[in-house]
C-alpha cells in the first residue's frame, strides 16, 4: 500500500493527480489529519471548498462567534510544543483567535504546500478493479487516490430557512456561516434574526449594540447558561501547561472530552435548598458544566426538569418584561437535548430599548417581502436580515458531494433512512474511505478536538497496520454495522435526546430521518471500543489485497 506517490501530470486541458490519501476539508480535522499522513511518509492533498484553513472558524465570522469549550481544552492536543507556546487570551476564544490559531498550525508545521483551497470535491467512485477512489473535484482534475478521508466537518453545510419571498428581499441578507470578511456594519439600521440556537446567542447582543432596532425571529426558545467569559488568568494558564499531558489523558476518559465535575447526587434525592445552592454554584461558574450540576440532570426527565426550571426562574428574574420572559423560556422538550447553549448578556439584551422579540411560533412568519419580513399578525420593516438558521449537520457535507462505493453504490441512497456507519468512522460498501467524526461517533456531543485527534490517530494507525502487512483494501463488513447502528440506537433511546426536535436528530431539515445521529455512549468508553477493534486486528472489517 506504501506508494508514497504524488504526482500530477497535464493531458491536453485535462488535469490529472495521483495521491496515496486526499482529504476533503481542512478544519481542524483535516489539517491533523495531513500532518499525520506526512509521518507516515504518505502522499496526501487536502481539498478546501474555502479560501482559507479553519474549517469552521474560516466560514463563521458572524460577531460575537466563540467556542463554548474553554479554549486550554478546545485546542491540539497533538504537539507538546504547540500546546507550550500558544497562548489563549480569553476562557472562550473568539473566532478570529480560533483562526489565528490554526492558521498558526498551518504554518508551524507547513502544511500548506498540499492543501489545495478554493477547490470543492464533488464526486468520488470507487473503482473495485485499482481499489481506488477516482475524485472529482470543481476545477475540472481527475484524481486518484487510494484513501479518501472524510474531514467535512459536521456543522458545515448552511441551512437557509424555508421561507417564502427569501429572494425578493431588497436588503441585505446574511448567514452567519457565511459572513463577509470586511464585516458588516449595521449601524443605523433596522436588523431582524431568525434563529434563536448557538449562533443566534452569541450574534443577537452583538447586533443589538449596532442596529437602530433588532427585531429577533424566535421560534423554539432555547435554554443558555452564562459563559463568565473572561481573560485567561496567567496564574491557571501556567498551572493548566504544567498539567498538560496529565489533563489531556483525563478529559480522552470523560463522556464529553472535557473535565467536569459531575455531582454524583440525583436532583431528586436533595432537598430544596441544596437543589437551587448546586445549580447557582454552576450559574455562577458559567458554562455547559450546569449539565453536570447533578448526575441524573440528562438521564431522568423529572431530574431535568428541576434544571429547566431554575433556568427559567433566571430568565424571569434577568428580563423586565414579564411577557417577553415567558416567550423567552423553553418549554415541551428537556435542557440539554437542544444543544446547551453559552451567552454573554443575551437575557440582557432583551431589556434594551432597541430590541423586540417577535414569537414567530404564536405567529408565523408568512413571507419575507421586498421590504421586511411579515408574520401572520405584523409586517415588519428590515434594512437587513441575518439567517442564524443553522447547518444540514452531520450528514449534509458527506450526502452532497455525490460518493459511489462498491459497484456504483450511492451513499445518498444508503443513507435514505438515515445514516449508517460502523463506529462513524467506516460505512459497508465504501471502501478506503474513513469519516472524521463522522454519524455514529461521539462527534458533536464532545469537545471536538479530542473526538478529531481520536479518530485521525486511529485511522493513521489503521493505516500503518495496512502497510506493514501490504494491505490496500479494507472495509467495513455489513454485520458489524448493522451491530455498531442498532447500538447507537439502543444508547440512544436510553437518553432524553429523542425528545426534542433538533439538528441532532436531523429535525431541522425537511424530510431528513428522524435518527439520532451522534454516538451517546460517551468519548472515553467510545474510545475503548475504537481501541479494541483495532488490536483484534480491525475487527468487523474485511482486510484484503488488490495487487
Ligand atoms: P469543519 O471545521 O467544519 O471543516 C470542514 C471543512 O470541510 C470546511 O472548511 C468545508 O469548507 C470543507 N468541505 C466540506 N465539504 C467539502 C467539499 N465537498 N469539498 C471541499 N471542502 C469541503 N465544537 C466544540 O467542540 N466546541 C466549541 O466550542 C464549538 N464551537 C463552535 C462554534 C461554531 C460557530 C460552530 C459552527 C461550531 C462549533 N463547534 C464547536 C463545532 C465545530 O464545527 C468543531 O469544533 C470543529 O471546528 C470541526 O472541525 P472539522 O475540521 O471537523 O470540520
Ligand atoms: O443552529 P441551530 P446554530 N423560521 O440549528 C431557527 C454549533 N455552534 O447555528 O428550532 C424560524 O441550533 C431554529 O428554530 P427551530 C453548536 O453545536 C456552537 O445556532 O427550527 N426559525 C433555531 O432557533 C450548535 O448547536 C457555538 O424552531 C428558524 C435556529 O434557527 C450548532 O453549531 C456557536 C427557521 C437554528 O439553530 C448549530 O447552531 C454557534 C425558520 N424557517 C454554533 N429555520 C458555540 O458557542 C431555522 N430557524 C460553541
Amino acid at each position: 500500500m506504501s506508494e508514497s506517490q504524488s504526482s500530477c501530470s497535464k493531458h491536453g486541458a485535462e488535469r490529472a493527480c495521483r495521491f496515496d490519501a486526499v482529504i476533503v476539508g481542512a478544519g481542524f480535522a483535516g489539517l491533523y489529519m495531513l500532518y499525520r499522513l506526512r509521518q507516515l511518509g504518505l502522499a496526501a492533498r487536502v481539498y478546501e471548498a474555502g479560501g482559507g484553513v479553519g474549517g469552521t472558524w474560516f466560514w463563521n465570522r458572524y460577531p460575537g462567534a466563540r467556542c463554548d469549550i474553554a479554549s486550554l481544552d478546545y485546542s491540539y492536543s497533538f504537539s507538546p510544543e504547540l500546546e507550550q507556546e500558544w497562548r489563549w487570551t480569553e476562557r472562550y476564544a473568539t473566532q478570529p483567535e480560533i483562526l489565528r490559531y490554526l492558521d498558526h498550525v498551518a504554518d508551524r508545521f507547513d502544511l500548506r504546500r498540499d492543501i489545495q483551497l478554493r477547490t470543492r470535491v464533488t464526486g468520488a467512485a470507487f473503482d473495485e478493479a485499482t481499489s481506488r477512489w477516482a475524485i472529482a473535484t470543481d476545477d475540472g482534475a481527475r484524481v486518484s487516490a487510494r484513501f479518501l478521508i472524510m474531514a467535512t466537518g459536521c456543522l458545515s453545510v448552511a441551512k437557509r430557512p424555508d421561507v417564502q419571498g427569501i429572494e425578493a428581499f431588497e436588503g441585505d441578507a446574511y448567514h452567519t456561516s457565511r459572513w463577509p470578511h470586511e464585516g458588516v456594519d449595521f449601524t443605523g439600521k433596522r436588523v431582524g434574526v431568525i434563529g434563536t440556537g448557538s449562533t443566534g446567542v452569541q450574534v443577537i447582543p452583538a447586533l443589538a449594540e449596532q442596529a437602530s432596532h433588532l427585531f429577533v425571529f424566535q421560534r423554539t426558545p432555547c435554554f443558555s447558561v452564562p459563559a463568565r467569559n473572561a481573560p485567561i488568568d496567567p496564574a491557571h494558564e501556567a498551572r493548566m501547561k504544567a498539567s498538560y499531558p496529565e489533563h489531556r489523558r483525563k478529559a480522552r476518559e470523560t463522556r464529553a472530552g472535557v473535565i467536569m465535575e459531575v455531582n454524583p447526587k440525583s436532583a431528586l434525592e436533595v432537598s430544596p435548598e441544596e437543589r437551587e445552592r448546586e445549580y447557582t454554584a454552576r450559574w455562577e461558574q458559567g458554562g455547559t458544566g450546569f449539565l453536570a450540576t447533578f448526575s441524573d440532570v440528562m438521564r431522568s426527565r423529572e431530574a431535568n426538569e428541576t434544571a429547566a426550571e431554575f433556568v427559567r426562574a433566571q430568565i424571569r428574574a434577568t428580563v423586565r418584561d414579564p411577557a417577553v420572559a415567558e416567550a423567552l423560556s423553553p418549554r415541551g422538550y428537556p435542557l440539554g437535548t437542544r444543544r446547551l447553549c453559552v451567552d454573554t448578556r443575551y437575557y440582557e439584551t432583551f431589556n434594551r430599548d432597541n430590541v423586540t422579540l417577535v414569537d414567530v411560533r404564536a405567529s408565523p412568519i408568512e413571507e419575507i417581502t421586498p421590504r421586511g419580513l411579515r408574520t401572520r399578525s405584523a409586517e415588519h420593516a428590515l434594512d437587513s436580515l441575518v439567517f442564524a438558521t443553522g447547518f444540514d449537520a452531520m450528514t449534509g457535507a458527506l450526502t452532497s458531494i455525490e460518493i459511489r462505493g462498491s459497484g456504483g453504490a450511492s451513499l445518498k441512497q444508503k443513507w435514505a433512512g438515515g445514516p449508517r456507519t460502523y463506529l462513524g468512522i467506516a460505512i459497508a460498501g465504501f471502501p478506503n474511505l474513513f469519516t472524521i467524526t463522522g454519524p455514529g461517533s461521539p462527534s458533536v456531543f464532545s469537545n471536538a478536538i479530542v473526538s478529531i485527534e481520536q479518530h485521525v490517530e486511529w485511522i493513521a494507525g489503521c493505516l500503518t497496520f495496512l502497510r506493514e502487512r501490504a494491505i490496500d483494501r479494507i472495509e467495513a463488513t455489513a454485520e458489524a454495522e448493522d451491530r455498531w447502528v442498532d447500538h447507537v440506537k439502543e444508547v440512544a433511546d436510553g437518553t432524553l435526546y429523542p425528545l426534542a426536535n433538533s439538528w441532532y436528530i436531523g429535525a431541522n431539515i425537511p424530510g431528513k430521518p428522524r435518527v439520532l445521529m451522534p454516538y451517546a455512549g460517551g468519548v472515553g468508553a467510545y474510545r475503548k471500543t475504537c481501541e479494541a477493534v483495532a488490536a483484534q486486528g480491525y475487527e468487523g472489517f474485511r482486510l484484503s489485497r488488490t495487487r
